[in-house]
């Protein structure tokens, strides 16, 4: 195993490097602050237990850092002029960590709510820069319904943990929203095009100018990668539109905010609404209930497999995660059936 301050030796910056430590609250990678006297950056252990092409997500970097995107974060190279760094069996990877931004944990203004739909609707935008067939899932599957269905089949069927009996409720719920499957295929049928898609599209991978709130950068660039548009809006609704954070203990906090959602509709149209096709538009808002099924079936399908893919802070914390995603679905299909038909 290696360490930070080993992996940095072999990345091309210059200044002495005066402190190292742990940042921020990603589920899958582990992340370190770097201050040095010219400047200060992160630097990531890239889990290759999720990440098992690092060769994928090298030439997605390259792909992507091809065009000059006054939007992406810059990424800092290896002293050998590649993106990753394979150091004793890890991965490293690095970018500019700038003081004047900050990534918003929770949205709770309006005006924040709109710039994060702007910045992700400019990412979409890029969709017209780039050729999305050079582009490849860094996680196979990654974004297909249809295989987490079956892999919470599998978790079921296994029970490796002994968990089922516990989660009996939200079993239940699970299959009750299959048609969200169904329809996704549907639209696939129907001409939905392949774009390049950030694929995550959390709140917190959007980068804000403190003081003023103004869009800076889009952050966490692993899961870039060929998807559907409604994807990205999607996860930007599961993310904004409920005011709890994924653990929330109180179900009963979970909500939809409307005006929320219609914020971000239209930041994101405004910077993509060009290159977008009907079909696109019009399954924006389908992509929050997409999304959000997908979510909950994966921290339930975690949870049933003992926690072996997302890191938890507590024994319950994918049960719980997975029952707030099943109460914020149910929210979204109640709006979405009193307001689309
Ligand atoms: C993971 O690690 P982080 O927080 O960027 C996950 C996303 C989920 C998210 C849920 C590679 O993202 O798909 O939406 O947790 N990333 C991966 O919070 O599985
Ligand atoms: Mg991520």
């Amino acid at each position: 195993m290696s360490t930070p301050l080993e992996a940095l030796a072999h990345f091309e910056i210059k200044g002495a490097i005066n402190s190292v430590a742990l940042f921020g609250g990603g589920h899958i990678n582990d992340t370190y602050h770097v201050q040095t006297s010219e400047g200060d950056f992160l630097i990531q252990k890239v889990n290759t237990q999720v990440f098992r092409t690092p060769e994928v997500l090298e030439a997605n970097l390259t792909g992507l850092f091809t065009e000059r995107s006054e939007i992406l974060v810059p990424h800092v190279k290896t002293k050998k002029g590649q993106w990753l760094l394979h150091l004793q069996n890890d991965v490293w990877k690095m970018q500019v960590f700038d003081k004047d931004v900050y990534a918003p944990a929770l949205a709770t203004q309006l005006d924040v709510v709109h710039e994060i739909g702007k910045g992700f609707g400019k990412f979409t935008a890029l969709s017209k820069v780039y050729d999305v067939s050079n582009f490849e899932e860094t996680i196979p599957n990654f974004h297909n319904l249809k295989w987490r269905l079956e892999e919470l089949d599998q978790a079921i069927k296994n029970n490796p943990a002994r968990r089922v009996a516990e989660v009996k409720r939200l079993i239940d719920k699970a299959k009750k929203f299959n048609w969200i499957s169904e329809k996704m295929e549907d639209l696939v049928k129907s001409g939905l095009p392949p774009r390049l898609c950030h694929n995550d599209t959390k709140i917190d991978n959007i980068l804000l100018t403190k003081g003023s709130n103004e869009f800076k950068f889009v952050i966490d660039l692993d899961t870039v990668g060929p998807g559907y548009v409604l994807y990205d809006f999607g996860d930007m609704m599961r993310t904004l539109l409920s005011p709890t954070k994924e653990n929330e203990l109180d179900e009963s906090k979970v909500q939809l905010r409307v005006d929320y959602l219609e914020k971000i509709h239209q930041a994101f149209l405004n910077e993509s609404e060009h290159m977008l096709s009907p079909l696109e538009k019009t399954s924006l808002i389908f992509g929050g209930l997409y999304m959000t099924y997908m979510i909950a079936i994966r921290f339930l399908a975690d949870f049933i497999n003992g926690d072996t893919y997302y890191k938890v802070s507590f024994p319950e914390e994918n049960m719980i995660r997975a029952r707030n995603q099943f109460r914020l679905l149910e929210l979204m299909e109640d709006w979405s059936d009193s307001h689309q038909n």
